[in-house]
């Protein structure tokens, strides 16, 4: 993979299940990666630190069965979950995940951000819904992020955002619409993020910063944001 100047530095900290084996907070600001089962959450992961195997991928949904957490350079941990919903994993395991993943969202004192990820070619249900909602209600910001777009042509896309974001609740401008496959949107993703990170304490400069891309990219509103 080409170099990201984005990118200095990624450790794999651990996995776990159980609170008691969450890393230790270390000061860092964390960030989650939920969404459905497949939605490429491992993918995105892998491509937004540029290594091509760090989370591991899979064709079967429910590839991921634990909280993975990384720490990238020396500045914020990133947790990649275990999807959400119709995996193919024996239901014993699957009915664990949801208290997982719901007492980490609730309990992890670190988190900051959300990324919430919904494949193009679906429609947001109930549960990215309420994600959406939960975010603004326990004050993490919310980063959408639309994967897998490659597989919609060009002019399906800002369509495909406006979709996607209406169901939010979401102006379009607001989705990132990423590809793990040919990395389009990572700048834009790494731009949110480091600007999510960076400008967490103050509310109003969320909601009121201007993206530094001309004529690229339209400036943010204020709906959604934390
Ligand atoms: N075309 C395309 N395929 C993708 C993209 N991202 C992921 N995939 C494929 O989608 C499948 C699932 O990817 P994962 O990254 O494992 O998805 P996940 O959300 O981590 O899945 P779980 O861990 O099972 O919840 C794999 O076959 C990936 O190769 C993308 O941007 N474009
Ligand atoms: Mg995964």
């Amino acid at each position: 993979m080409a170099d990201n100047p984005h990118v200095r530095s990624v450790e794999f900290i651990k996995s776990a299940v159980a609170r008691k084996d969450w890393p230790d907070p270390t000061g860092l600001p964390e960030v989650a990666i939920a969404g459905r089962s497949n939605v490429g959450k491992s993918s995105l992961l892998n491509r937004l630190v540029n290594r091509r195997r760090l989370a591991r991928v899979s064709n079967t949904p429910g590839r991921t069965q634990l909280l993975n957490f990384f720490r990238v350079n020396e500045a914020f941990v990133v947790c990649d979950l275990p999807g959400y919903g119709f995996a193919k994993v024996p239901s014993a395991i699957k009915a664990g995940w949801g208290p997982m993943i719901e007492g980490y969202l609730d309990g992890r004192t670190p988190l900051r951000v959300l990324m919430l990820l919904v494949d193009c070619r679906r429609e947001p249900g109930a549960w990215e819904i309420g994600l959406a909602t939960y975010c603004s209600q326990r004050g993490l910001a919310l980063l959408p992020v639309v994967t897998k777009i490659d597989k919609v042509p060009k002019a399906q896309r800002f369509p495909t955002l406006a979709r996607i974001g209406g169901t939010l609740g979401l102006p379009a401008d607001q989705l990132v619409a990423f590809s793990a496959e040919t990395g389009e949107g990572l700048d834009l993703l790494w731009r949110r993020l480091e600007r999510l990170l960076g400008t967490q304490a103050t509310r109003s400069e969320v909601d009121g910063a201007a993206e530094p891309a001309p004529g690229a990219e339209p400036a943010e509103g204020s709906g959604g944001v934390g």
